[in-house]
């Protein structure tokens, strides 16, 4: 018969990280590992009849992975399944879509700022009905069924073709292959203001965008060339490629270097601006300044009364625990709640559903709002050139009135990249047993007012994450170390360091120069040398 029953031994090691599945590629392209995981979670779902949206940011072997996912939605009496086409859907769009299309759920095939390739990383991200990243108790329920999952269903049909727009059905299941860019661009005209910020560029302002040869592209091009009006040429990278064309789609300083050498160091362009893999991120770049994330997290809450969409005011503010606190500064200045969770887009979109936050935001370069339940790169980028379109300042002079007003919090992340994972879990072991001590320690030349492993209990499900990151408050510095949850190679140490220069003091250092005593504190403290074999970072953002 066309529905096939295929069995296959079980794979014990498909555990969700901070977004979901995520695996070197040959691992994921191992006999059965997709249809395998597909089928826990399409049980956990349950699907059948329901509407399910797919898409992914186009990476090598997402091709594939998209037909088995379509054939198991055949094979599970899928009522519906929107994808984008060719398989393209940004996070973002997906998140979207996902909302607008009441779907049960959505499926995005994505490693995010992970390489891509054959020896790169391919990644499977579950979203609820809400249009967010699963809850951690739904994740782990999927993490349960795929150690006992032994047999999967899926349709013996040909490939479903996704190079153009139509319906397509199959026995009970209609696919829908749509423009992955209309819909989104709809969204955004309902936010900004299209024509001050085409105004903007007509007065001679410059920009250049860089997609990283990933999913932004042609979302970037409708966006900004044929709607805003930059020239073409302007943007960099714009087609999407399965391996990003050999770069590394992570907007940071170190991977979107020749974008940060344009802008910041050229000074080729007033404004410059990136994202990763699937889109969900975004790097802000003025004229001989990178902006931290941290701080654009800040700016954008503070000017969001500029921007049509937000001009009502904000419900309340969010950040993850390791992201500066230049964002409660601002909460504090609008008399709003600023929320603090651990990180992950998952601990947000639980409070953006509850209408407790306009507005959120991560170090690592995701910021968003209310407008869908992921960070949204694009989003970031609009909020600074409609914010810039009404203050007509520089990049550069935002950010100086910013701190003028605030204060400045001076901030890097240190990351140890690909270190041995027994090392690393030893670090974070030790640090934890000395908490106790730690508290009244004197660090260097700073006191530790305050130092936990931080935990966080959801205002609005009321459930809990634990050792979520260790914490180190002194004075006016705060160092933060955790394990990366999104590598797929060894351990990842991430080490935190922030600054806090308050109104008056001095705003112009660079942040390694504010930072210095602050790193080499936090590197004794936790003797990162000794456990982790590593003298110096490999990545400093
Ligand atoms: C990293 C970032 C985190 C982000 C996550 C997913 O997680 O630090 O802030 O939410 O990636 O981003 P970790 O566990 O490696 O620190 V993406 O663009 O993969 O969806
Ligand atoms: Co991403």
């Amino acid at each position: 018969s066309v529905i096939q029953s295929v069995d296959a031994r079980p794979y014990l090691d498909q555990t969700l990280g901070t977004s979901g599945l995520r695996k070197p590629t040959g691992h994921m392209m191992q006999p059965h590992y997709v249809a395998l995981f597909i089928q826990s979670a399409f049980e956990e779902l349950g699907v059948a009849g329901a509407t399910l949206v797919v898409g992914g940011d186009g990476r090598f072997f997402n091709d594939q992975a998209i037909q088995t996912i379509l054939k198991m939605a055949v094979a599970h009496e899928v009522g519906h399944v929107v994808v984008g086409r060719g398989g393209l859907l940004s996070t973002p769009a997906a998140s979207a879509l996902i909302r607008a299309r009441k779907a049960k759920a959505g499926i995005i095939l994505s490693a995010s700022h992970n390489p891509g390739g054959p020896e790169g990383d391919s990644g499977i991200k579950i979203n609820a009905a809400h249009g967010g990243p699963i809850p951690l108790a739904v994740s782990d329920a999927i993490h349960a069924r795929t150690r006992t999952c032994a047999r999967y269903a899926i349709a013996d049909i040909p490939d479903i073709p996704l190079g153009k727009d139509g319906r397509h059905q199959i026995r009970a299941t209609v696919v829908e292959v749509i423009d992955s860019v209309a819909d989104y661009v709809r969204l955004m005209e309902g936010l900004f203001d299209f024509d001050r910020i085409a105004g903007l560029f007509r007065s001679g302002f410059t920009m250049r965008f860089d997609a990283m040869n990933a999913v932004t592209g042609p979302y970037a091009t409708e966006l900004f060339h044929r709607r805003l009006g930059l020239p073409e040429a302007h943007l960099m990278n714009r087609v999407p490629m399965p391996d990003f064309g050999g770069l590394h789609p992570d907007p940071n300083p170190h991977h979107a270097a020749a974008l940060v050498d344009l802008v910041a160091g050229r000074s080729e362009a007033d404004f410059g601006a990136a994202s990763d893999g699937d889109g969900d991120r975004n790097l802000i770049i003025g004229r001989g300044l990178v902006v931290s994330p941290s701080d654009s997290l800040a700016v954008i809450a503070a000017n969001a009364h500029l921007v049509p969409g937000y001009r009502d005011g904000l419900a309340g503010v969010a950040r993850s625990m390791p992201t500066s606190r230049a964002l409660d500064r601002v909460a504090a200045a609008l008399g709003v709640n600023c929320h603090v969770t651990p990180t992950g887009w998952k601990f947000f979109a639980n409070l953006l559903e509850a209408g407790l936050i306009t507005i959120c935001g991560e170090e690592s370069a995701g910021t968003g709002s209310n407008h869908v339940r992921e960070k949204d790169g694009l989003w970031a980028v609009m909020m600074w050139l409609n914010i810039l379109a009404e203050r007509r300042l520089s990049v550069g002079q935002v950010l100086r009135d910013h701190w003028q007003a605030y204060g400045r919090d001076y901030y890097q992340r240190l990351d140890f990249e690909e270190v041995d994972t027994a090392g690393a879990e030893d670090l974070m072991a030790t640090l934890r047993g000395r908490l106790p001590a730690l508290a009244g320690e004197l660090a260097g030349r700073l006191t530790v007012t305050d130092a936990n492993d931080f935990a966080y209990t959801d205002p609005v499900d009321g459930s809990s994450a634990t050792k979520q990151g260790v914490q180190i408050v002194a004075d006016e510095a705060r160092i933060v170390y955790r394990l990366s949850g999104t590598g797929t190679r060894g351990a990842t140490l991430r080490v935190y360091l922030e600054r806090f220069a308050p109104r008056g003091a001095d705003h112009g250092l660079l942040p390694a120069e504010a930072l210095a005593e602050v790193q080499e504190i936090a590197t004794q403290v936790a003797d990162v040398t000794r456990f982790t074999g590593r003298t110096s970072a490999s990545v400093i953002s």
